[in-house]
């Protein structure tokens, strides 16, 4: 039988397991890549190995997210990054060089390799042909000693395009529309690929734009073929010796396929709370806009940009508007001011900020109250821009610049006629905010602040636990509930202590002193536990508040990854309608937890009604002995 372009990347760097779907696998990891909202964490757990050098063939940590320094903490753990990269032997991207995904895919990103990065949006790489995969700090700490990375073998899903994107319709029509088909868990367990005679029509930052969304629709990893359209890119990056052809077997099965026609596409628009909550831009035409948001890993490339810039041309935006550009990295920044389209973006009226995460991630530029912002981002979650009551919307560039001009939504493809934007034949090649380690790293002193407090200590499990269910929660929960990010506590990443007063604010703000006062505690969760960012805090933070094991309908590959790392029991319900059988505030007792979780079944009696619910842990050896080892680190400690 044929194999997919995915299937050939994994049998190439197999460490052990079976390619047979739903079996764990171990990969080995090329490259990996931390950002510094969860890079910090990640730097010292794999400080705690104990292993002086990296041992992959690339490590690189970005400094993108906390970017904003209104107090030490921020300007602490850069120079901690800085210091402890160059120590250990991993490439530093200073602040201002640009978001992790963008610069990686122009710099670093070589198809047919494996990566993983500590952000959720690490699948971009899918965009050059990269098996790219998002993942908890401490899995990267792993593989930046040299150990593998452990995932379920996935199912394959292919998307065949065919046809051609129509003026003003973009690659993020494609992500939303493929969002609206599959929702915010259709991609769960799957490799998304991209495939047929459409494929051709897309540009490298195009195909890298639909590969980060496959995160918002829980897929392991998107990816494309590599082709002669991404040996024109790293031509242009001047980096044609990394390429190599990626296709899949013309017998390769797939689980499922979908069928995309380019051409009959319109734009597409997400709405208010959720990326998959899409409908067509026409259809909410003249709903009046306060904010435009553009830039983010999704849309920030130099294309992207040029085109925003050719749209804006001779035209400032609407009074009631206030737009923000940030571009994704030093590159496409000089280059749109060597062309002079960062002139025209600044003429229109736009306020152009720093090549970084921004406002994506609540990090300056929050809305106006109860206000409409229409952000070319990726999430749209409740509260994450900053201001709990704002309408976040996600749209491609161009249907957000017909808002900016017009001061309320407006389908793009009503401006007249798309001004023509020329790609460059080459890139302006400059690597000198990428610093590379200290030839010998003993002789670096690695410098931490006062903001870097202690790696919280988890439990090991009894036998027998007795626990409180102190909080029930819906469906679809995302990290940005469990942990929120922002401005005013990402700069708190490396101290869990102080980020445990935030557990569940959006949900229930009661809930952290509630788990403190109930010892040890479950959460009880809906369908998708989990989804979003791949930020292990939202592990680590429950786990120092008391939370022993979480109950789901089902849960976010990531997340449950990172709740067993923090040695958190993740169980699902067998009956998912025993879900309502279980009240906040009851008492759980969970007898023989050892064979429970050889056998892969567990019996929770509800100590309030007396009934007997049927629990389910699919884990593996290993998983059950970090579990029982209290939690990754003293596992990896422990097997050395
Ligand atoms: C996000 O987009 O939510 C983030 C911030 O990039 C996260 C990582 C984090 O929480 O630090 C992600 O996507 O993994
Ligand atoms: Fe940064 Fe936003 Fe991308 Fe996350 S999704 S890496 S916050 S730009």
């Amino acid at each position: 039988m044929g194999k997919t372009i995915a299937q050939k990347i994994i049998a190439a760097h197999l460490v052990s397991g079976e390619m047979k779907t739903g079996s764990e696998i171990a990969l080995r990891i090329d490259q990996t890549l931390t950002q510094d909202a969860t890079g910090t964490m990640a730097y010292l757990e794999f400080e705690t190995m104990g292993i002086p050098r990296v041992r992959t063939e690339l490590s690189v940590a970005y400094v993108d997210h906390n970017t904003l320094q209104s107090g030490f903490e921020n300007a602490d753990d850069h120079r901690y990054l800085q210091t402890v990269a160059a120590k250990h032997g991993v490439y530093f991207s200073r602040p201002g060089n640009g978001i992790c995904h963008q610069v990686h895919l122009e710099r670093f990103g070589k198809p047919g390799k494996t990566l993983i990065g500590s952000d959720s949006h690490t699948p971009t790489g899918g965009g050059i042909g990269m098996l790219a995969f998002g993942a908890g700090g401490l899995d990267v700490a792993v593989a930046m000693g040299g150990g593998a990375y452990y995932i379920t073998m996935p199912k394959m899903f292919k998307v065949e395009l065919t046809g051609k994107l129509r003026p003003f319709v973009t690659a993020k029509d494609v992500s939303l529309e493929l969002l609206r088909i599959l929702s915010v868990k259709g991609g769960v367990g799957a490799i998304i690929e991209w495939g047929g005679e459409g494929v051709k029509t897309l540009s490298v930052p195009e195909r890298a734009t639909i590969t980060n969304m496959g995160t918002e629709l829980g897929a392991t990893t998107s990816i494309f073929p590599s082709d002669e359209t991404t040996r024109a890119f790293l031509k242009a990056q001047g980096r044609e010796a990394d390429y190599i052809p990626l296709a899949s077997d013309p017998d390769a099965e797939y689980d499922r396929v979908i069928h995309i026609d380019l051409s009959a596409l319109k734009p597409m628009i997400a709405c208010p709370h959720s990326p998959d909550n899409v409908v067509s831009v026409d259809s909410l035409a003249g709903t009046k806009v306060d904010q435009v948001c553009i830039g983010s890993c999704t849309n920030s490339s130099l294309q992207d940009m040029l085109k925003v810039a050719a749209i804006l041309k001779g035209r400032t935006i609407a009074p009631g508007v206030s737009l923000s550009i940030s571009p994704g990295s030093k590159q496409v920044l000089t280059m749109l001011a060597d062309c002079g389209a960062l002139t025209d973006i600044l003429a229109s009226g736009a306020r152009v900020l720093e090549c970084a995460c921004g406002p994506c991630i609540g990090m300056g530029f929050s809305p106006n109250s109860g206000g409409v912002s229409l952000r070319t981002f990726n999430r749209n979650f409740l509260g994450r821009s900053g201001t709990k009551d704002a309408q976040v919307y996600l749209v491609s560039p161009e249907t957000a610049v017909a808002a900016a001009l017009t001061g309320v939504i407006t389908d793009p493809t009503t401006l007249g006629t798309m001004p023509a934007v020329v790609m460059p034949d080459t890139f302006r090649i400059d690597d000198s905010a990428v610093l590379a380690p200290a030839q010998d790293g003993a002789s670096v002193e690695v410098l931490r602040g006062p903001n870097i407090k202690e790696f919280p200590k988890s439990k090991p499990f009894a036998d027998t636990l007795t626990a409180t269910t102190v909080l029930k929660v819906g469906d679809n929960i995302t990290t940005d509930h469990i942990m929120p990010a922002g401005a005013k506590i990402l700069p708190y990443r490396s101290n869990i202590p102080f980020l445990s007063q935030f557990c569940f604010q959006v949900c229930d703000p009661a809930f952290p002193e509630r788990a403190k006062a109930a010892g040890d505690g479950i959460i009880i969760g809906g369908s998708n536990y989990g989804q979003g960012s791949s930020r292990e805090h939202a592990a680590l933070v429950p786990m120092y508040l008391g939370i022993r094991c979480v109950i789901a309908k089902s849960f976010a590959r990531i997340h449950v990854a990172n709740l067993i790392n923090a040695g958190i029991l993740p169980l699902t319900f067998q009956n998912p309608e025993d879900y309502e059988l279980i009240e906040q505030g009851s008492s759980l007792v969970l007898d023989n937890i050892r064979e429970g979780m050889e056998r892969g079944e567990l019996t929770a009696v509800d100590m309030n009604s007396g009934k007997k619910i049927v629990l389910l842990c699919s884990l593996t050896e290993r998983q059950r002995a970090i579990l029982l080892a209290g939690g990754l680190l003293n596992y990896t400690k422990e097997n050395g």
